[in-house]
């Protein structure tokens, strides 16, 4: 038996504005993709659910969702880097619970329980243990789905939105996949759910009736085999442990500053924190400026590969050149390194690679 917790993230992008500023919680609050072509050009990547009962969804062009929402909707643009930052600390909350986590997404993650838990009882319990941490130290709301499998677990986090834990355990999986309609299994989109529906396929269930060959001409040879693990209930990929593109380390400075003795020594300690963490090489190192008014600025160098004395003179290079272009104190700073290359350590630690 296994027990699987999938957590998603409430209106994820709109709700961190919440949290950094609860001023605007009870407004439609719209985060904006602005492409720059004309003032108002671009589109919605999220709302909270007071702009969604209005109408205001993601992927919405912004001059439509403008009009909905007039002079009583929050727009803010977005600020991808702050999300990622955000995501990361409530990952890491997540993380304590279990070995087996599985990041799917910047806002989704996928826990295996089984070592954690002697009954399925006990994974709900420690399901909503995780939902009420979650709040507790970062005010952020999620759903949950409780499960045998990922594929289960993950359509009920969906049903239980917003702020909600659904389950269902080995005794109810039956029932619950004879009433589960196709298009609400992840992968399956809309255009591919109406294609299904043409062939008289509406439940997960229809498609054991089905004649293959159509089904594999629709769905291709994975998808085909996909949905027939789901429908007849031996769906049973692990949670895996995805490798991290990026690897990051932040860090709070003392007092808000844009004096270098202070500031450096922190970046020295960023650069170290963040290579203990990577599993290779990086090609490519970022330096992360988080300005007084939270506001977030950085400068990225790319290489073939950055040993760690490169990535000190880099992190102080490229942070010179954020204070250069930029008037404001520092409140926080941060060193990212991503383009890890893998093959070129693959036993020892990276400090016996740099000799350390
Ligand atoms: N996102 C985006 N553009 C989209 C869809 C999503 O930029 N078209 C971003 C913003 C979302 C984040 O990805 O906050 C997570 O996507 P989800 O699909 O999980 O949606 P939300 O978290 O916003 O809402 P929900 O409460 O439905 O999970
Ligand atoms: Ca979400
Ligand atoms: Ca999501």
């Amino acid at each position: 038996m296994v027990f699987i917790i999938f957590i998603d993230f409430d209106y994820f992008y709109a709700q961190v504005e919440e949290i950094m500023d609860p001023a605007i919680k009870d407004k439609p609050v719209v985060v904006c993709v602005y492409s720059g072509r004309t003032e108002n050009s671009g589109a919605v990547a999220t709302s909270n659910y007071i702009a969604r009962s209005i109408g205001i969804k993601s992927g919405m062009p912004l001059p439509q969702a403008m009009k909905i929402g007039k002079d009583r909707a929050v727009f803010i643009p977005i600020r991808k880097d702050f999300y990622k930052e955000f995501s990361d600390k409530v990952m890491g909350t997540i993380s304590t619970y279990s070995d087996k986590m599985e990041i799917a997404s910047i806002d989704e993650a996928y826990l295996d329980v089984t070592d954690e838990c002697d009954t399925f009882q006990e994974a709900i319990s420690l399901g909503q243990e995780i939902k009420e941490k979650i709040y507790k130290d970062h005010k952020m709301k999620v759903s949950a789905g409780v499960s045998i499998n990922k594929v289960i677990a993950k359509i009920l986090g969906d049903m239980a939105k917003p702020d909600g834990l659904k389950y269902i355990g080995q005794s109810e999986v039956d029932e619950f996949l004879n009433n589960l309609e196709v298009k609400k299994i992840p992968g399956i989109g809309s255009i591919l759910s109406v294609k299904l529906k043409e062939s008289g396929i509406i439940y997960i269930k229809d498609i054991l009736k089905a004649d293959p060959k159509n089904m594999l001409s629709i769905l291709g040879n994975s998808k085909y085999n996909y949905l027939m693990e789901i429908a007849e209930n031996r769906y049973n990929k692990p949670v895996e442990e995805r490798v991290r593109k990026n690897f990051g380390r932040y860090m709070t400075l003392p007092e808000n500053t844009r004096d270098f003795s202070i500031i450096l020594p922190m970046l020295q300690k960023a650069v170290d924190s963040a290579y203990s963490k990577a599993p290779g090489i990086p090609g490519e190192i970022s330096a992360i400026g988080i300005m007084e008014d939270l506001d977030i600025v950085s400068r990225s160098y790319t290489s073939a590969s950055i040993n760690k004395d490169r990535a000190y003179e880099m992190a102080k290079e490229l942070m010179e050149k954020i204070l250069a272009t930029d008037e404001r104190k520092l409140r926080r700073i941060g060193i990212r390194i991503g383009k890890i290359n893998t093959r070129i350590n693959t036993n020892e630690s990276l400090d016996d690679f740099f000799g350390v």
